[in-house]
């Protein structure tokens, strides 16, 4: 018997992180017999009195947010981080290092309705949210005191999320945090030997393999990354090898709406539910370096395995040991390629 990865439990490697994930793809073949059922559809009113999101209502600390239409950025009434505080260090011995950190962080509402999500949404009005990440990432990357912006999407109650307004963040700071930072090295290593962004690489490959894509426009590709770990883990990425949002063109951004909103129906239309992830672009740090290793892409990590509310639990050995799958990664792009491409609210 010889070792093929369709069959056989396997480790694989990630390039962006270092990291490895545990494929068990014979357990996908057990029967189960968890409960299947779609849940209550949820109506939402387009406009809710009690949210602190919707357009003329109150948010925490007594501000009120303006009447209106389309996108609406605040500054995050409970910021995690603080462009005033004091600027340290604490170094106690090798075992007990701690540095101060700073930042902006922002709420961005995506649309007026309360009662839309990215994958309800127009793909012009979702145009418009990539527009205000381009306004934002210019204008942190502007502040000297700023280096890396993380805009991203926190979608669903079991991810967090503490209100289903169609929202995201931005957090920004001045160190480059831990995931953007791994990914800093590992491209920037693979540039130096290839002379080609990894991502490029990667895509060319996918591309000609076939196997783990889900959707493909003139600009961007999503699929499902051969080192997935969440069951249904997706990136979006880039064609041209861009280092940040400001270098797209026209064309390129409304072809990033219009992925965003296809990944995301493919997403709802797994399980007939608001599908809940977190989401958010990964771009190169704005600390005034160059960066031709850096190549633009989303991260789609959403949490949920077998059914509408079978969630997948990081515990035991993969909180222990490495992170497992069982559901190979091409298995999930095949299920998601193969639903229907409308929106299952308008089918
Ligand atoms: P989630 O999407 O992850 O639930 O985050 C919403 C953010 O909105 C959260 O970071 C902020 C919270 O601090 N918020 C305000 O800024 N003002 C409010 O009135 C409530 C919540
Ligand atoms: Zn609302």
């Amino acid at each position: 018997m010889s070792f093929n990865i369709e069959d056989h439990p396997h480790k694989r490697f990630n390039p962006l992180t270092g990291d490895w994930v545990l494929v068990s793809p014979h357990r996908s073949k057990r029967p189960w017999q968890g409960q299947v059922e779609k849940p209550a559809v949820d109506d939402r009113p387009g406009y809710d009195p009690g949210c602190y999101l919707c357009p003329g209502n109150e948010r925490a600390g007594g501000k009120f947010n303006p009447d209106y239409k389309g996108t609406f950025v605040f500054t995050n009434d409970f910021s995690a981080l603080l462009t005033d505080s004091p600027e340290g260090t604490l170094n106690d011995g090798e075992l007990f290092q701690a540095e101060s950190e700073s930042g902006i962080c922002k709420v961005i509402c995506f649309n007026e309705d309360h009662s839309l999500t990215i994958p309800e949404m127009e793909v012009s009005d979702i145009r418009k949210v990539v527009d205000v990440w381009c306004e934002q990432f210019e204008e942190l990357a502007g502040n000297k005191d700023i280096n890396y912006v993380q805009i991203f999407e926190n979608k669903g109650a079991i991810m967090g999320c503490s209100n289903p307004h169609p929202h995201g963040q931005i957090w920004s700071s001045k160190g480059i945090p831990v995931e953007p930072a791994k990914e800093c090295e590992t491209q920037k290593a693979y540039f130096e030997k290839h002379g080609q962004t990894l991502l490029s690489d990667y895509l060319k490959a996918e591309l000609e393999k076939q196997v783990r894509i889900l959707d493909e426009n003139d600009s961007f590709v999503a699929l499902i990354p051969f080192w997935a770990v969440w069951p249904f883990e997706a990136m979006i990425v880039s064609k041209r090898a861009v280092q940040n949002i400001l270098e797209l063109s026209e064309k390129e951004k409304t072809d990033l709406a219009a992925i965003y909103k296809s990944l995301t129906v493919m997403y709802d239309n797994l399980f007939e539910v608001s599908f809940a992830y977190s989401a958010g672009l990964h771009q190169a740090p704005c600390d005034n370096e160059d960066y031709p290793e850096w190549h633009l892409h989303m991260h789609f990590y959403p949490p949920l395995l077998r059914s509408a509310s079978v969630k997948k639990f990081m515990v035991g050995y993969e909180m222990l040991a490495t992170p497992q799958r069982d559901i190979t990664a091409e298995g999930a792009a095949k299920r998601l390629r193969d639903l229907p491409k409308t929106h299952f609210k308008k089918g």
